[in-house]
């Protein structure tokens, strides 16, 4: 039996958030509780930017009962009119007694202002209840929201030797089924996911969201120097997702044309012979993707990892070796000359995918 207290019911509102990854576009996910007399009396999730917060849906079902009661919020309660009313005007409102918050919200239109308008008002408010894993379940969202910049998840799938395919470039399948099926759940809790365009002519991948259950598909977005992307290419005509295309200042204008006519966005940063990278993130946010999937090449790995813009390394390790010199691998930059410059990951999580894969995924150290 699980003991009563303020982490039982913050822990089914965080249960709550967390089914709604992936739904809730540049937005957290936030869950609710209303608690009264020792009775759940509503509860409420934000399902979908521009529509009610968490606290909405949970007071609407609550009624009268939201007077004298206690809310779980995992995160603390907006103060402003974004989309939707303040949050915390209607906690007043609806006079709750108490309020139970897991972390702050980093919006700098929020940031602790949630907080001093429920304390000015006389509600007793508690926070810090399961921060550490509320703060994980937002780390998309905060990344975004204090830097404008998208939050990065590079993902690959290496053999035992860290290949990312045989000598002579076959790689069908790595992974195993399993990991295979949670890379497209990463997909859908990603708004957008990102190759380089040799993956594009080498494998003119569809990269849409093919759960067992219904997933969404982000924004497809391909770093392409010199606009060699392929019209043809299911990218460009399947119309099954947007479809950016980041390339440079200088990059061929027919074929800039001919991308636009066909739906895709173009976009140009760098002036150089090769696409600004963290212009190009920046550009991305600006553009309201708050998240990214990075699935290589080794390449685009490699150079995302040096110019510092991923956030977290998913990897998935099959246990298997095939050899071969100078064959590719999940990071293909200059490298580094001592072990002690090397990019080194922090806050690991490791475990078993299936009986025979390995999961390790962890936050690189800028
Ligand atoms: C809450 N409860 O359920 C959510 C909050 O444009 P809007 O009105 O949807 O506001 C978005 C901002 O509100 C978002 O950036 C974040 O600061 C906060 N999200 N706040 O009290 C919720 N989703
Ligand atoms: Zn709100």
């Amino acid at each position: 039996m699980q003991i009563i207290n303020d982490e039982y019911y913050m822990g089914l509102a965080l249960d709550m958030a967390e089914r709604a990854q992936g739904q809730t576009d540049i937005n957290p996910v936030v869950g609710c509780v209303v608690v009264k007399d020792g009775a759940v009396v509503g509860v409420g999730t934000h399902l979908k930017r521009g529509t009610g917060h968490a606290e909405v849906h949970a007071l609407n079902m609550a009624g009268d009962a939201a007077e004298g009661s206690t809310a779980y919020v995992t995160l603390e309660p907006c103060s402003h009119f974004g989309k939707t009313p303040p949050c915390a005007q209607r906690l007043i409102k609806e006079k709750v007694k108490r309020v139970v918050v897991a972390c702050e919200d980093p919006n700098p239109q929020v940031a602790g202002t949630g907080f001093e308008m429920l304390r000015q008002a006389g509600i007793e408010v508690v926070t810090g209840v399961l921060r550490e894993r509320a703060l994980k379940l937002n780390e998309k969202f905060i990344k975004y929201i204090t830097t404008g910049f998208p939050y990065i998840t590079l993902k690959t799938a290496t053999t035992l030797d860290g290949k990312i395919a045989t000598r002579t470039g076959d790689s069908k399948w790595i992974s195993n089924e399993k990991a295979r099926e949670i890379v497209h759940t990463l997909r859908h809790r990603h708004q957008g996911i990102m190759v380089g365009v040799d993956t594009v002519i080498a494998d003119n991948p569809e990269l849409t969201t093919r759960l067992s259950v219904e997933g969404i598909s982000p924004t497809r977005i391909v770093v392409d120097s010199t606009l060699r992307i392929p019209l043809d290419s299911k990218l460009v005509q399947d119309g099954l997702a947007r479809t950016i295309v980041v390339t440079t200042d200088e990059a061929d204008t027919a074929k800039d044309a001919a991308l636009t006519a066909s739906g895709v966005t173009v976009v140009r940063c760098g002036t150089g012979p090769r696409v600004n990278l963290s212009a190009a993130m920046k550009k991305l946010g600006e553009l309201e993707i708050g998240s990214v999937l990075l699935e290589g090449g080794g390449r685009l790995n490699g150079s995302m990892l040096e110019a510092r813009l991923v956030d977290r390394v998913q990897l998935f390790l099959a246990p298997t070796i095939v050899g071969g010199i100078g064959t590719a691998g999940s990071f293909t930059f200059d490298g580094v000359e001592k072990m002690s410059e090397a990019i080194r990951l922090t806050e690991l999580e490791v475990e078993m995918v299936g009986t025979d894969n390995i999961s390790v995924s962890g936050v690189p150290v800028w």
